[in-house]
């Protein structure tokens, strides 16, 4: 792949009209079927099922661009958990449980294939064969959270997809190897919150533990300052020490990009080496936006790169 020329696309959800129009914006045009750029690739950041309202023709759309060659696709944890949904475990139930929260999140998704059952089970093998993260000389790519400590193990074990359902099984075992890295890469890190804090997320699922930005130096810093949930405050307290976040992502790092974080308004770079391009285009309140950043190998970014509908 080029390092050079790449636009980087963050969390579709479902939203096919978005990605369309995002990616006409961007030069795209149809080409025997596939979304084609004469100079430049795609790579998207995963999560591209869920919540929307047309998840199969975004996922074919993304589907049809990595096969003509004109884009990657990176794992979101909602690929993960999709697959997770379904794979049933030896001793009964699903790896990821069918509660009533984990069954709304996944409805769009199976709305959207009710009547094209045989191409879901199809789609669902697909994803094992999405790379998990994308790293070069001049940047890093991954849905989540780029963490060098727990990035070390997956590249010296070659792990670079989900693979098979063994793989995921393993992934969902907390005693595991693979545990911590996979949920790092695909979810970032949280901290509980102190006794009594809790919030509820877009979902209406409460929360007791919060994200935190994982590129700022969480030495001396409070919840309040490291917390990245969009529209909501937390009281001012002391940062809980015991919790490992000391490999934080630092200033010299080449650029990372990345999804997941579910942001609010005109999306904006974090810092000139930390691009996060998730701006809820799901969000029900429906000001949410689909954003894509046009990099070009520069390793200070700019806010005037990014474009978004
Ligand atoms: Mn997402």
């Amino acid at each position: 792949m080029v390092t050079a020329g790449i636009d980087f696309i963050g969390d579709i959800h479902g939203h096919r009209e978005k990605l369309e129009a995002l990616l006409s914006l961007l030069g795209y045009s149809k080409q025997g079927g596939a979304y084609c750029h004469p100079e430049r690739v795609v790579l998207f950041l995963g999560d591209y099922l869920d919540r929307g309202p047309d998840v199969r023709g975004a996922v074919n759309i993304v589907r049809a661009m990595v096969d003509a060659g004109s884009a990657t696709a990176l794992l979101g944890n909602h690929e993960f958990n999709a697959l997770a949904f379904w794979i049933k475990r030896s001793e009964g139930g699903y790896l990821r449980e069918h509660t009533i929260n984990k069954i709304l999140i996944h409805v769009e998704t199976m709305r959207s294939y009710q009547k094209y059952q045989s191409e879901f089970r199809e789609m669902l093998r697909w994803l094992y064969t999405l790379p998990l993260y994308v790293e070069t000389d001049t940047f890093r790519a991954q849905h989540a959270c780029w963490d060098s400590f727990y990035m070390e193990p997956l590249k010296k074990l070659g792990v670079t997809t989900l693979e098979n359902e063994d793989r995921v099984r393993r992934c969902c075992d907390k005693k595991d190897s693979l545990y911590w890295p996979i949920d790092r890469l695909l979810k970032g890190p949280e901290v509980p919150l102190p006794e009594g804090v809790s919030f509820y997320d877009s979902e209406g699922v409460r929360r007791v533990r919060t994200r935190i930005c994982w590129w700022k130096n969480p030495q001396g810093k409070t919840i309040s300052e490291l917390a990245i949930q969009s529209g909501v405050d937390f009281p001012e307290c002391l940062y809980p020490l015991e919790t490992d976040t000391s490999n934080y992502y630092g200033e010299s790092e080449r650029p990372v990009f990345f999804g997941h974080y579910w942001l609010a308004g005109s999306p904006l770079l974090f810092r000139e080496n930390v691009c996060c391009l998730d701006y809820s285009v799901a969000s029900y309140k429906g000001n949410g936006t689909l954003a894509a950043y046009r990099f070009d190998g520069e390793q200070r970014l700019d806010n005037r790169k990014i474009v978004y509908v």
